[in-house]
């Protein structure tokens, strides 16, 4: 595709920072199809016969990056159905890429991106959030020793993709510290900002 006929936004932000919060929505007012690499890889996961669903729980668990090929390959799919059945070419694309290797595969394969939306929260309040939403949420990675791995993760592994957009002048920063309505009028505001 070309950025012509699809508009992708990349939506990232540290574990519990309110990546899916935020781009639920975006949905409503913007009509954005709002793909999260994370749900479609436990739908993955959850799939009877995938040959990838014991693979993906271990990675879950140990909030480390699922292999970019089968990340990939998913939210290829899923754009491509919203294309063809509803004529979505709006799309946010979120908890993707966490890896550089993944920001530029996905670039130069599927589409580059118009800008990345990156939410902008302290670890105190993500380990907060996960840990209330842990007690319903039924994730097998909202428990402290997960919690712990996927800061790590995201530290070591994520924050240079955004670092790298940053430095090319592609991120739009929120902070993500007040209500999810607070954080939200901020990021209508970018979205104006930038002709959305
Ligand atoms: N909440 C939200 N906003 C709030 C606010 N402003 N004030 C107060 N509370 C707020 O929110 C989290 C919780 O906080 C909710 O209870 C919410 O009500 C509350 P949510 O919007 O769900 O935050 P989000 O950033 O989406 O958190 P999530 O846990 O989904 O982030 P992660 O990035 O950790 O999870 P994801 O699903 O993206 O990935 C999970 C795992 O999948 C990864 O660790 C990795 O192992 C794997 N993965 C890959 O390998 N590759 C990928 O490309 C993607 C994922
Ligand atoms: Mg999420």
């Amino acid at each position: 595709w070309s950025a012509d006929e699809v508009t992708v936004i990349f939506v990232l932000g540290g574990p519990g920072a309110g990546k899916g919060t935020q781009c639920a929505k975006l949905v409503s007012d913007y009509g954005f199809k709002h793909l999260s690499a994370g749900d479609l890889l436990r739908e993955e996961q959850d799939r009877p016969g995938s040959e990838f669903g014991e693979m993906i729980k271990t990675y879950i668990k140990e909030g480390t990056i699922v292999p970019m090929e089968v990340t990939i390959k998913l939210l290829e799919n899923a754009m491509k159905d919203a294309r063809e059945k509803d004529k979505k070419s709006l799309f946010l694309i979120d908890g993707f890429p966490r890896k550089l290797d993944q920001a530029h595969a996905f670039e130069k394969s599927v589409v580059p991106s118009k800008f990345t939306l990156f939410f902008d929260c302290p670890e105190d309040v993500m380990q907060e959030r996960l840990l209330n939403r842990g007690k319903t949420s039924g994730r097998a990675d909202d428990n402290l020793e997960s919690i712990k791995k996927r800061f790590r993760t995201f530290v070591e592994t994520s924050m240079p993709v955004v670092d790298e957009f940053e430095s090319q002048g592609r991120v739009v920063k929120v902070s993500a510290t007040r209500g999810p309505d607070e954080v939200y009028e901020d990021v209508k505001t970018n979205f104006k900002e930038r002709g959305l």
